[in-house]
């Protein structure tokens, strides 16, 4: 399952259901924690398939810095998956959404897509970062997720070509086409 979305002339904006760790791109969005540890779903799915060096580089970032606060990221490389770059990006636990959690989710996106420049990144995929033991109503994180990259990707300054929203099912994968549908026209 994937539909693509066209965001600007060369650019788009790919929606494909399945597993993150299994669609080439040049960097990887992790939905990881503040200290940085691994864990469980999508992060412990990235680390089981990129290997060891990943939290080898990650133990060294926490040498040097500590961990990422909550609205950040930090960059390693992506070990034996198939690109370059991870981008570990730390959500927000959601509670009620009027504890700055929107603002602190669009800073994840916004963090990654910097960092993602930073390195002449030119396709990114994302997954949906904070909606799975962190709670976020996936459809309003998903709201967050489009809007914030369909910004960045407007910059004409930005060399992404593509970014992939690779939503976990076949519900989440609905959740993203229509939110994308609602605000992009359709490319194929
Ligand atoms: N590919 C794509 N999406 C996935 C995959 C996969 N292989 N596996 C799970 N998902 P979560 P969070 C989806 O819990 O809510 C970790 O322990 C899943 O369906 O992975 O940001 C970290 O270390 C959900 O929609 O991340 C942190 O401690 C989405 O990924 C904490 O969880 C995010 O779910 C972060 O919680």
């Amino acid at each position: 399952m994937a539909m693509e979305f066209t965001t600007s002339p060369g650019r788009t904006i790919l929606v494909r259901e399945g597993d993150i760790t299994r669609v080439p791109v040049d960097a990887i969005a992790n939905a990881a924690n503040a200290a940085l540890a691994g864990g469980g779903g999508v992060d412990g799915a990235i680390h089981r398939a990129g290997g060891p060096e990943i939290m080898r580089e990650l133990d060294e970032i926490r040498r040097r810095i500590g961990g990422c606060p909550t609205g950040g990221a930090v960059a390693t490389g992506a070990g034996r998956l198939p690109a370059q770059h991870v981008f570990h990006a730390v959500g927000p636990v959601y509670r009620d959404g009027r504890h700055g959690e929107p603002e602190q989710l669009a800073s994840c996106y916004r963090r990654c897509l910097a960092l993602a420049d930073e390195r002449q990144v030119r396709t990114i995929s994302f997954p949906a970062i904070s909606t799975g033991v962190y709670g976020y109503p996936l459809r309003e994180a998903t709201e967050i997720a489009v809007r914030e990259v369909i910004a960045h990707l407007a910059n004409p300054a930005s060399g992404i070509q593509k970014a992939i929203f690779v939503p976990f099912g076949q519900q989440a994968y609905d959740v993203y086409v229509e939110i994308c549908r609602a605000n992009l026209p359709a490319s194929r």
